[in-house]
């Protein structure tokens, strides 16, 4: 057994092949990991294999899989799970865009308890180096997409991550096209995932084997996570979903607090318009935070109730930029256009609780792990 499996999944590549697995087990060496690197090759017809058998001879730790069945990406990184002799998997493409370097800190952020590391080409200090234009945009929509998914994680299409053996142990992975991680992501049993920087190089020899079948077949695959979680709600995909849903029917009550309010101080209590907005506007931001606390993103906190304050203020400080926006919609349909102030507050509550959604979900309950936005 190894404390960690390198994954490299290689078709046509015997201008990389020797350097990348040099590279690797060199980063192994230095930093004491107790590693295994395997190749998992689709029978290229080149002289890949030939050189990895030569390697193997010298590298003990080097094992190879010839895969005659099944063509393609995915496929062969589930293999690699299958195959591999260790509870942490790191898959790593062969063309040298990956840089080895980062294998022991993604290695000891899997120690560190998370469930899943991602090399991330979309986040500060990510990047990703000499790439034509059509690539970047054929990628940012891949990430867009993913991203319907995983709002959470900026790079959800990587092909450059770690994972622990128990996340896609027991999956239902339905491997196909190139992107395996958001497969993982979708299907896998995961709670924490770090994303990590890293720039990506574009290969410098050998051929691209992105076609426009590729393309088709990730938003086949989306589509297929998606549809997953319905039947899984145990899935992130869901959880995230429910999110959304708990966070829209306490919008909602925000809405009653608000409007009724309103309507009790300026009617029954007959304070100004203006000074009866403050008030609906402020008991509906504390009603909101208070069932969104406890309820809408409770499961996502590690938290003690000592922080609740901090998420408070948060949640005070964000929400001014929507009481804002509420008030002067508000104000100004009602007083200078006239129209009815009870349509007018509605029309501001919901240009506020876009804007609040938008904000709260990146910094007042961000999830720990991540520390992404
Ligand atoms: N086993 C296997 N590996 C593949 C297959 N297609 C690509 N690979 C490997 O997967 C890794 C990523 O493939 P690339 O062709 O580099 O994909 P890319 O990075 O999106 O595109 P380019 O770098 O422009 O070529 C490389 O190590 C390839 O050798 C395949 O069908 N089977
Ligand atoms: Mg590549």
């Amino acid at each position: 057994m190894y404390d960690l499996t390198v994954i490299i999944p290689t078709f046509k590549e015997e201008s990389n092949i020797a350097t990348i697995i040099r590279e690797v087990d060199a980063v192994l060496s230095r930093n004491a990991i107790n590693g295994e690197i395997l190749v998992v090759d689709d029978n290229s017809p080149d002289r890949t294999i030939g050189i990895v058998r030569d390697l193997q001879k010298t590298i003990p730790h080097l094992s190879l899989v010839v895969r005659n069945e099944d063509h393609g990406l995915s496929q062969s990184v589930v293999e690699g799970f299958q195959k591999a002799q260790s509870d942490i998997f790191l898959v790593m493409d062969a063309d040298l865009s990956h840089p080895p370097d980062h294998i022991p800190e993604m290695l000891a952020e899997i120690r560190a308890g998370n469930d899943i590391v991602i090399g991330s080409r979309y986040m500060e200090g990510g990047g990703i180096k000499k790439w034509p234009l059509k690539r970047r945009v054929i990628s940012k929509g891949a990430t867009f997409l993913g991203r319907l998914l995983f709002p959470e994680i900026r790079d959800p299409v990587s092909g450059f991550f770690a994972v622990k053996k128990s996340v896609v142990e027991h999956a239902e992975l339905k491997p196909r096209g190139y992107k395996i991680l958001l497969e993982v992501l979708g299907k896998g049993t995961w709670k924490t995932a770090k994303e990590i920087p890293f720039e990506f190089v574009d290969r410098a020899v050998g051929s691209s084997k992105l076609g426009l079948d590729t393309i088709t077949e990730y938003a086949a695959q989306v589509i297929d996570n998606a549809c997953f979680s319905w039947t899984h709600h145990e899935s992130v995909v869901w959880q995230e979903w429910i999110k959304l849903f708990k966070y829209g029917i306490v919008g909602l009550s925000g809405i009653i607090v608000n409007e009724g309010v309103l309507i009790y101080l300026k009617e029954f209590v007959h304070l100004s318009l203006p000074v009866s907005s403050i008030f609906a506007i402020e008991l509906s931001i504390l009603s909101n935070f208070i069932w969104n606390d406890v309820w809408t993103f409770n499961s996502d906190r590690k938290h003690t109730l000592s922080h609740r304050w901090q998420r408070l203020l948060s949640f005070q400080g964000v929400s001014i930029g929507g009481a804002i926006i509420n008030f002067a919609i508000l104000n100004v349909l009602a007083i200078l256009i006239g129209i009815d102030y009870r349509i007018a507050n509605i029309i501001g509550i919901l240009v506020a609780f876009a804007w609040n959604f938008w904000i709260n979900r990146r910094f007042t309950w961000k999830k720990q792990c991540t520390d992404l936005f």
